[in-house]
């Protein structure tokens, strides 16, 4: 007969993981640019991405959104991609949530 303790139920309850994908400052890519990102992929009002984009530009990154890994990191490759194909060296990361 198969016994089910509270540490094998604990195990396999473990609340789903978050990610933030955090969008990174550099020299280069236009303000506009990342504005356009941030509505484009995060559904942020114009004012507030205008405000999430000053944010990494003086503090070198902002948290844009945080969504389960799979959702991150294609956000992720969505970015850098439509970055890429736009001339744009923007670069995004995920981080897990702690
Ligand atoms: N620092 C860039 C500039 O002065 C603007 C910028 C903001 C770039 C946010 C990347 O994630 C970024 N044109």
């Amino acid at each position: 007969m198969s016994q089910v303790n509270l540490k094998t139920v604990k195990k396999k309850l473990k609340v789903p993981s978050r990610f933030d994908v955090i969008l990174l400052n550099d020299d280069y890519t236009s303000m506009e640019f990342v504005v356009d990102v941030l509505r484009r992929f995060f559904h942020k009002e114009f004012k507030a991405a205008e405000a999430i984009m000053l944010k990494i530009h003086i503090d070198g990154k902002a948290v844009c959104g945080s969504y389960s890994y799979d959702v991150a990191q294609t956000k992720v490759n969505q970015i850098i991609k439509y970055s890429r194909e736009n001339n744009q060296p923007l670069m995004a990361v995920i981080k897990e949530l702690g």
